[in-house]
């Protein structure tokens, strides 16, 4: 399996990749041109210029995350062709850039979500915080006037300003739709693409939803086993796979991880290892990697990985914020300090369980 760190970009992310490189056994850097919106082509030039900058510093660039989908594709409009055309278009850019994995979501409306940016832990450190009932009670109309006064009751990461700016519009799109009508979009836009990783071989790998249930009754489709079969079945082609994010997955309390991993593991492209503490009401810190510190058994997941011979990649997700790092300057959970001992752990679990 190949270890890899999440970079924002020069103009993102203050994170030098020199000190990425630093990290034991980092070979790889997970990248995107960040600047470019949901359907809009990733051109040849600029996807070399990102990936020659990266690799003249000694990493490799195998895997982008995220080239995200348009809405339209996820609504089924008729304009979802012109999108369509486009995702195939940057694909194949990639590909002829080296490209193997693309990891992406099919999220209604949001990224990921969470309600505290900054909550403090016991031993000084922060950590985002998720706490459900604040998530579920919320009507989106409610959320829409908090945004409109400008309230920052609910904090929300990685909304950017355009999205938020129609967000209106957006619930109102997505008003009703179902689950499988939602399933039935993305089965359009998989067996649309596949044809294209497959002859090009670069896989997609499609991120669970974050947090793994429904939203402002928005519909899930990546988030318990039940689910994610529904998902994998909708095409058969190994292109067609999963990024495994503990996570994510584990902030449902019945999702069996090392079960769905054993599962998975052939329909795994990717995997974010991240530990959350989940507690009886189903709120969530997130936690530093190590198995004892949440409700993830991280030791385990990595020694399915390792019997199952994993050969895709492999990054810490989320850390905390500790010893002091700007937490302005990073984006949230995107530092170097946590996510660097994160990396540590897991190769300490990688080496004993293969060093005979
Ligand atoms: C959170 C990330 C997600 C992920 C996207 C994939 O930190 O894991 O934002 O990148 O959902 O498209």
């Amino acid at each position: 399996m190949k270890m890899s760190f999440r970079w924002f970009g020069r103009d993102n992310d203050p994170i030098p990749l020199e000190y990425i490189r630093q990290i034991p056994g980092t070979e790889e850097v997970v990248w995107a041109l960040h600047h470019k919106k949901p359907g809009e082509i990733w051109t040849k030039d600029e996807i070399d210029e990102e990936v020659n900058f990266i690799q003249s510093l000694g990493l490799k660039t195998s895997v982008v995350e995220s080239v995200n989908i348009h809405d339209d594709i996820k609504l089924g409009l008729d304009s979802r062709e012109e999108y369509i055309a486009n995702y195939i278009e940057t694909l194949e850019n990639l590909a002829a850039a080296g490209v193997k994995v693309v990891c992406y979501n099919f999220m209604p409306v949001f990224d990921w979500t969470r309600t505290e940016l900054f909550h403090p832990l016991a031993d000084g450190s922060t950590a985002m915080y998720m706490e459900k009932a604040q998530i579920i009670d919320t009507d989106p109309h409610e959320l829409i006037a908090m945004f409109e006064k400008g309230s920052k009751g609910l904090t929300l990461p990685g909304w950017e300003p355009e999205r938020m700016a129609k967000i209106k519009e957006l619930f109102a799109a997505y008003e009703g739709i179902t689950g499988e009508e939602l399933r039935a979009n993305f089965k359009y836009f998989i067996d649309a693409i596949i044809p294209t990783c497959e002859k090009h071989d670069i896989k997609m790998a499609i991120h669970p939803d974050d947090p793994p249930f429904e939203i402002f009754n928005l519909p899930r489709l990546v988030n318990n086993q039940k689910n994610i079969d529904l998902l994998l079945e909708v095409n058969d082609s190994p292109y067609h796979g999963l990024t495994f994010c503990t996570g994510s997955l584990g902030a449902n309390p019945e999702n069996d991880q090392i079960e769905m991993l054993e599962k998975y593991v052939d329909r795994t492209h990717f995997i974010h290892i991240r530990n959350v503490d989940l507690d009886e009401e189903g709120n969530f810190t997130e936690v530093s990697h190590r198995t004892a510190d949440g409700t993830v058994d991280v030791v385990n997941l990595v020694k399915v990985l390792i019997d199952n011979d994993f050969d895709g990649y492999i990054r810490p997700d989320h850390g905390r914020n500790v010893f002091g790092e700007d937490a302005d300057s990073v984006r949230p959970g995107y530092g170097l300090y946590d996510r660097a001992m994160g990396i540590m752990y897991l190769n300490g679990c990688i080496d004993a369980f293969t060093t005979t």
